[in-house]
């Protein structure tokens, strides 16, 4: 039998005990060493610190990756940590979430625990994943090298082309193709990264400006999951392999009058 092409890199580097960055692709053969050397710099080079511990993990992929489109990507005006919390209850409440659970998730984030997964709440609020310190961590998911360059393309008209929305909408497509998971928060947990977002499979990838003020170094993920078996997505969410293949539209400011109105169809 072929062996299988392609593997999942992970790294997650800390000081003193704190998380400094996390990173993760799946690459082919010929790619490793050159993303070994990427992430080890970013471990070592980062604004939250020069790491003291990195942890690098090289994995053949025994199952082929399933190839998915990323969510449409777009970006709201918000002005302050109000207006972003204003609209994602508008935006998240029109899925089917509580108010109340998404209250909860702005609560947790801003709390100052910045767990290493993301939580997961079903639409009261109420948590599920296993372990409520660690969360749940998505892991092994990718982009193909002809989508890669597309998304560039794509966000380098924005003045977007950087790694970390790069790879924050390669993980919230992978996340939102599972039917279980209705919506997302993200609040950075990089005090100087200040954009934070919400997603659903309907709306898209909607980004959040100023989300929260410069210098606060707490964030994380949330994701409001109804129906269905938690075990099943959690190893959906940390197991499966997952690319993306190709590109939905990334647009500029939009109003959240225009988000609502335009659903995506995936
Ligand atoms: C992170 O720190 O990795 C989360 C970044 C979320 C926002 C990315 C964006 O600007 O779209």
């Amino acid at each position: 039998m072929p062996r299988n092409q392609y593997y999942s890199i992970r790294m997650r580097s800390a000081k003193s005990g704190v998380h400094i960055s996390g990173a993760e692709g799946i690459y082919e053969k010929n790619g490793i060493s050159n993303m070994v050397k990427k992430y080890t710099e970013r471990a070592l080079i980062h604004d939250k610190g020069r790491a003291d511990d990195i942890h690098l993990v090289i994995e053949e992929l025994k199952e082929k990756p399933k190839k998915i489109s990323s969510l449409p990507l777009c970006t709201l005006n918000t002005r302050n940590a109000e207006g972003a919390k204003k609209a994602s209850l508008k935006i998240l409440t029109s899925v089917g979430i509580k108010e109340r659970a998404i209250e909860e998730a702005f609560n947790a984030l801003e709390v100052g625990i910045s767990m290493r997964g993301a939580m997961l709440m079903d639409i009261e609020g109420v948590r599920l994943e296993p372990d409520l310190l660690r969360g749940v961590r998505v892991t092994r998911m990718g982009i193909t090298k002809q989508a890669s360059a597309d998304l560039s393309r794509k966000l380098g008209r924005l003045n977007l082309n950087n790694d970390t929305v790069k790879e924050a909408l390669i993980l919230a497509s992978k996340v939102h193709r599972y039917r279980m998971v209705l919506g997302e928060l993200c609040i950075s947990d990089d005090p100087y990264y200040t954009t934070g977002y919400i997603a659903t499979r309907a709306y898209g990838y909607i980004r959040l400006p100023r989300i929260k003020k410069r210098g606060i170094p707490f964030g994380g993920r949330a994701f409001f999951i109804t129906g269905g078996e938690v075990k099943d997505l959690i190893k959906y969410l940390q197991r499966t392999p997952v690319m993306i293949g190709s590109i939905k539209p990334c647009s500029d400011t939009v109003k959240i009058k225009d988000v609502l109105a335009r659903k995506s169809r995936r």
